[in-house]
């Protein structure tokens, strides 16, 4: 017995990689430990540089993917600013990073049907939690996630952060027409652009995940839970009712590769949302007819940085723009980073993190595409959105 305790004591002192080690370094900078789950495309042109802008506030401690390669391939690219940085893989690796008590947080960049799984185990496991929208496939699984989450709460527990990355929320321009919204309200009607060219010059389009024919709204689901979280943040509502038609017309893509919809809103505001994966134009926007003036949102360029213009044409005065260069991946990875600090080595709780990343808001974006596919499928008739 002693002899063991004895022997414990050497291997925590001398073994560096000890977690006990590892949670003594953390608790020295005060900085929480972080896991990437996954190792794509995303996550390596995104993440990636977001956390290697973050390293005076959290640690990137392991990479992970599914595959040996992938996970070692991943951990390479980061060694530079996070040296210590280690590869996991499959499930023994992913059950050693929840077991690990230096890492305090993970961030999921994974597969929409694999992603709720992994996230209520980690949860579970007391990590916080940021994972890639869209939350999950559909709204009765999110609600399942929900459940088990809340049920954390129950137990007496403080429920870890549970947060979604949904960079729309998070972007300038977007916030700045909000508030221009708001100003010329009330908003009686909204015009959503989606066009995207989804063809095989773009990274995106093998993907496998989104070509999974159990994988109901394919690129719609993907891609459309932006476009309905940028209307739901300018127009300041929630969408309360769709009519909609989706089509497939182009072969390589899955279906429903094209959505129009009709839709209304709690706050008064009627809309038609037009979303095409397989246009040969690209146009991002949403323009707001409101009662003391209009404002236009499109993705624009400007000195070579890719964003929105926002033009504001108020019934009185001179019309006003604001150009806001994409900020919101970084910015909401930077959120959950401090907010993690906050929560592990300070005094926040976790119910105060960022309200843009939380699974409440994440889950309507869902249940509003989710609407339109039940009204296509239902030969367009009016549909209810059921959030939770
Ligand atoms: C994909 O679409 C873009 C925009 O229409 C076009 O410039 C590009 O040539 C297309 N690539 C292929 C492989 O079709
Ligand atoms: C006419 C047409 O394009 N019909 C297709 C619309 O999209 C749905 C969902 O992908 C398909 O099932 C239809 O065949």
């Amino acid at each position: 017995m002693i002899f063991s305790l004895f022997l414990d004591e050497i291997i925590a002192d001398f073994d560096a990689d000890s977690y006990r080690g590892r949670q003594a370094v953390a608790m020295a900078e005060q900085k929480p430990g972080i896991a990437l789950l996954g190792a794509g495309v995303f996550a390596c042109s995104q993440y990636m540089p977001s956390f290697r802008a973050l390293t005076h506030v959290a640690t990137l401690r392991a990479v992970w993917s599914r595959s040996q390669e992938v996970a070692m391939e991943g951990a390479t690219l980061v060694k530079e600013y996070s040296p210590d940085v280690q590869a996991k893989w499959g499930e023994e690796g992913l059950e050693e990073i929840l077991a690990d008590e230096g890492i305090h947080g993970v961030a999921l960049v994974l597969p929409a049907q694999v992603q709720l799984d992994v996230v209520n185990r980690a949860l579970k496991a007391g990590k916080h939690v940021l994972q890639e929208k869209p939350v999950g496939t559909n709204v009765a699984e999110i609600r399942n996630a929900l459940q088990q989450y809340q049920e954390i709460a129950a137990s007496g527990v403080e429920p870890p952060i549970w947060a979604v990355a949904e960079n729309y929320r998070f972007e300038s321009a977007l916030i700045e027409a909000a508030k221009w919204v708001k100003e010329a309200g009330p908003v009686f009607s909204v015009h959503v652009t989606a066009e995207a060219a989804m063809n095989s010059s773009n990274p995106y389009f093998s993907s496998a995940w989104r070509r999974d024919p159990g994988l109901k709204g394919g690129f719609v689901l993907d891609g459309g839970v932006h476009f309905v979280a940028g209307l739901r943040l300018i127009c300041g509502g929630e969408v309360t009712s769709v009519s909609a038609v989706a089509r497939h017309l182009e072969p390589s893509l899955p279906p429903p590769d094209n959505l129009s919809a009709l839709f209304q809103m709690d706050n008064g505001c009627t809309g038609t949302l037009v979303m095409s994966y397989s246009a040969v134009t690209k146009q991002v926007g949403w323009r707001v007819l409101c009662q003391k003036g209009t404002v236009d949102v499109q993705r624009s360029t400007q000195d070579n940085k890719h964003g929105y213009l926002v033009q504001y044409f108020p019934l009185e005065g001179k019309s006003k723009k604001y150009f806001g260069p994409f900020s919101g991946v970084p910015d909401e990875i930077k959120a959950f980073a401090h907010d993690v600090a906050s929560v592990v080595f300070g005094s926040k709780t976790s119910s105060e993190a960022d309200p843009r990343s939380s699974v409440s808001e994440a889950v309507f974006d869902v249940a509003v595409i989710e609407a339109f596919l039940k009204s296509s499928d239902a030969k367009g008739s009016v549909t209810s959105v059921e959030a939770v």
